[in-house]
């Protein structure tokens, strides 16, 4: 059986992360604020650039995980046993390096479901299916059809909950880190205490408070960068500034907490990516600058003030303090309830790693960041929506009355809207 170790991390960010951080805020605190405050680049700023003020060693190291990330492994370079892609801008690559793909990249996740608590099939260490690669032997999991895996209905007899994700964009959301936890908790109301029908919670089920992932289940990106080499390329690695480990001779991929190392018996050496390779990785994440948003027109001037008065704004809150000034991003960070139809039946527990938690994020989902959302159809966490429209009017749970009423909006009041977002 596959085994998971807790790990036990509190404070707002992870140690090493903490470290990571207090580097960069001497970075940001010597960087010009330019008026854009997202922190885009300057004049001749464009979109795959990395935020201003970095140093020379930390542009260099920005431009060689660039590289990393558009780097094509290959299996005598560790890629497997089981994968989904070669590369990171495999998946994330439109409309550049760092962006998103169409639902022909999306991959599939999967947990058994027992007596209410979830856990991932045989063989895997997580939720994430992979579609390539060579079943460990005497798998329990998978058959092969035509090349690729086959996600079975039932395993040990436990019915199998499956659903999909389609990529989405990473431009800025190293800056997610450096918004407080006291910001996230402080727009949080659990119990919907002053009764407006909106009830976001942050997400812990995985230690502390979580921001990437569209459930927000996990912290850094570290882990953020850590986790889709194992389960989506099989490469496997050390935590960037070093943790204990597991041992094991087992040829399936090992499961660890977030921190510990990763590996598999593929017959190259662990790590597969070396730790100086993996901290550039992460800072071509860390450094990528958010998209800037065009200058608004009346019809975007319009869609905004109708964004704020509809109440789209409870949930995407337009812009987040952080210790880099304000990430405009449109988003609180939060799970909400999004209705029976988006919920996917599906917990994260440890950060991509792991089993559930009691908690359960079901049928929740952070609020997608909106900042270059125009870029990146299709929408919603499987890409079901082929245009804004249809990602908004498919909002429901917590978002239901304020969806009705934007379909209650004219039809020239509902354009301004979506040339309000087209802006962003
Ligand atoms: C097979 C497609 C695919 C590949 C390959 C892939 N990603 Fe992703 N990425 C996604 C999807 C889909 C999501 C959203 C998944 C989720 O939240 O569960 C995502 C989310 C992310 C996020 C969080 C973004 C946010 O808004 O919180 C980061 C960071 C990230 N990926 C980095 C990477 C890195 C680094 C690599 C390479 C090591 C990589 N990804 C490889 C599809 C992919
Ligand atoms: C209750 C919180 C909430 C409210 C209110 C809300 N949203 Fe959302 N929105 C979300 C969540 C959560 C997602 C991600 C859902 C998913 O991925 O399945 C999302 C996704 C979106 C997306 C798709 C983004 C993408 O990249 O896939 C758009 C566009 C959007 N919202 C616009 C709006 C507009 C316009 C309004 C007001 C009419 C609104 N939202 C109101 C929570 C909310
Ligand atoms: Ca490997
Ligand atoms: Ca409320
Ligand atoms: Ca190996």
């Amino acid at each position: 059986m596959v085994k998971v170790l807790e790990q036990a991390t509190g404070g707002s960010v992870s140690r090493g992360l903490a470290a990571a951080v207090a580097v960069l805020l001497v970075v940001i605190h010597s960087a010009c604020h330019d008026e854009s405050s997202s922190g885009g680049g300057g004049p001749t700023f464009e979109l795959g650039d990395p935020i201003q003020g970095l140093s020379a060693a930390e542009s260099a190291a920005f431009e060689r995980g660039r590289a990393l990330f558009e780097k094509r492994f290959r299996p005598s370079e560790g890629l497997g046993p089981l994968y989904n892609a070669t590369s990171c801008a495999s998946c994330h690559s439109t409309p550049r390096t760092g962006g998103s793909s169409g639902l022909y990249r999306n991959f599939y996740i999967a947990h058994r479901q027992f007596a209410g608590i979830q856990s991932p099939l045989p063989d895997l260490i997580g939720p994430i299916v992979p579609a390539f690669g060579t079943p460990p032997h005497g798998s329990a999991t998978f058959g092969l059809e035509g090349g690729r895996f086959v996600i079975p209905k039932n395993a040990f007899g436990q019915p199998v909950l499956v659903a999909q994700r389609n990529t989405v964009p990473i431009f800025g959301v190293g800056l997610f880190e450096l918004v407080s936890n006291a910001t996230i908790q402080s727009n949080a109301d659990p119990e919907d205490a002053d009764g407006d029908g909106i009830s976001g919670r942050f997400n812990t089920d995985g230690g502390p408070i979580g921001r990437f992932g569209v459930k927000a289940q996990s912290n850094n990106i570290e882990r953020f960068t850590r986790a889709p080499l194992q389960n989506q390329m099989g490469i496997t690695s050390n935590a960037f500034l070093g943790a204990g480990g597991i041992v094991s001779a087992s040829p399936r991929p090992q499961a660890t907490g977030g921190d510990l190392p990763t590996s598999d018996a593929d017959g190259v050496p662990d790590p597969e990516i070396s730790t100086a390779d993996l901290g550039d990785l992460i800072a071509f994440t860390r450094f990528l600058a958010p998209p800037r948003r065009k200058p608004f027109d009346d019809a975007a001037r319009r869609g905004e003030e109708l964004f704020g008065d509809l109440g789209c704004v409870k949930c995407h809150v337009p812009s987040l303090p952080s210790s880099r000034g304000p990430v405009d991003a449109y988003t609180d960070l939060l799970l909400h309830e999004m209705g029976p139809d988006l919920s996917d039946g599906i917990d994260f527990g440890l950060p991509q790693f792991a089993f559930s938690s009691a908690a359960g994020s079901r049928d929740e989902f952070r609020t997608q960041p909106l900042w270059g959302v125009s870029m990146h159809a299709p929408f919603l966490h499987d890409g079901r929506a082929e245009t804004l429209s249809e990602a908004i009017e498919l909002h429901g749970g917590e978002a239901e009355t304020i969806r009705d009423d934007f379909l209650a909006l004219t039809p020239a009041e509902r354009a301004d809207i979506i040339a309000f977002l087209e802006h962003l």
